[in-house]
């Protein structure tokens, strides 16, 4: 039997994941689609074909009988409540990130699935599901590098719209590297830093962009991010682990090499949803079917708070120039 799926919001991701669990993934069916915009949630309904209700709002479709499993695709500041109405309802919940826009949220999270008592949240975190940073991590895990001494990482978007302001460099950008990069080193952040080049004339008058974020790990484990929202030439995801005996880097996606008009070139991709296409149908899949075996894996609403701790640590820093400490609670053995 298909897992009956509702999606909130219909908007960029939320489109491509109902085209991804309708299309592409096995054992799912889109029954309920809503969005604050309506009309967008019918049209999508519509495009794509689905055999699918629209609800008035969250809550109603969360309720539903028809659905067995959520999928919270609005924006960031909306995620906490529809989590939190599905964990009441007893409903697994796949929330894109950010798990909530601040780590005080992400506990309510945490707290609240303790109380349930079991684990019902994924985060959508592709990136531990994409092939290039599943094979670095198993080059850094096999001590064929040595110990992890640095990494060199970088977030680059060819551009953003005008709603994009500084703190989202963090809360919208970064908050990927904070996730992938603890699990990469099995490690934990402890304190972090901003620094802000000089502005590239390209970026919106009000956002500071590039930034670069220094963050240190409970081993001592020192990462520099340069986040660059406005780099005009490409969709670029670059890691670099610069161990005690070796170094190893994040894989290029695979792309055909040109020998044309005296050049050799490779293509850059310009969309995250190129760039990541895979490890979303993986990430998915592996949500759908939990769901189905009766448990839910993946980033956890744990990996969703620490992420968060990071992020706002992150902020008080854009705004201080200083170092900043993280504070993270022990891990409960809940989330094992
Ligand atoms: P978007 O703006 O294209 O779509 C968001 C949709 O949510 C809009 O249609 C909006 O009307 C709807 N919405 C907002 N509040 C709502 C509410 N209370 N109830 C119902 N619908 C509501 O944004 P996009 O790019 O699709 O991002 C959505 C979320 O997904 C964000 O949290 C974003 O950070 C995350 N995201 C994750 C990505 C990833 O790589 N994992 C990539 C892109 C987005
Ligand atoms: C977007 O919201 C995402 O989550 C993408 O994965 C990210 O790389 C991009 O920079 C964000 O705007």
């Amino acid at each position: 039997m298909s897992l009956k799926l509702g999606v909130i919001g219909t908007g960029a991701i939320g489109r491509d994941h109902i085209r991804r669990c309708t299309q592409t993934l096995l054992n799912s069916q889109v029954v309920a689609v809503t969005d604050i915009d309506l009309e967008q949630a019918a049209k999508v309904v519509a495009e794509l074909k689905l055999d699918a209700e629209v609800y008035p709002d969250g809550q109603a479709l969360i309720n539903s009988p028809q659905v067995e499993a959520v999928l919270v695709t609005s924006w960031g500041p909306s995620h906490e409540a529809f989590v939190l109405a599905a964990i009441s309802a007893g409903k697994p919940v796949f929330c894109e990130k950010p798990l909530a826009v601040t780590a005080a949220g992400c506990r309510h999270i945490v707290d609240a699935e303790m109380a349930y008592g079991k684990r019902l949240v994924q985060v959508g975190f592709m990136r531990p599901y994409d092939e290039g940073y599943r094979a670095l991590k198993a080059i850094v895990d096999s001590g064929q590098i040595g110990e992890p001494l640095m990494l060199h990482c970088a977030h680059r978007n060819p551009t953003v719209g005008e709603h994009y302001k500084t703190d989202m460099a963090i809360t919208d950008t970064l908050i990927h590297e904070l996730d992938v990069l603890r699990w990469l080193l099995n490690d934990d952040y402890v304190s972090v830093q901003v620094v802000f080049p000089r502005k590239s004339s390209k970026a919106q008058a009000h956002l500071r962009d590039p930034q670069i974020v220094l963050l240190e790990t409970a081993r001592g484990t020192r990462i520099d991010v340069e986040v660059f929202v406005n780099c005009q030439y490409g969709y670029d995801i670059q890691c670099e682990v610069v161990g005690e005996t070796g170094i190893g880097k994040l894989p290029e996606p695979s792309q055909v090499q040109l020998r044309s008009g005296a050049k050799l070139s490779n293509a850059i991709l310009m969309d995250w949803k190129d760039r990541f296409i895979k490890a979303y149908d993986v990430e998915l899949q592996a949500f759908i079917d939990g769901v189905r075996a009766g448990q839910v894996a993946g980033p956890s609403a744990w990996d969703g708070f620490a992420a968060a701790v990071a992020a706002d640590a992150c902020i008080e820093a854009q705004g201080s120039g200083q170092i900043v400490p993280v504070s993270l609670p022990p891990r409960p053995a809940f989330y094992g």
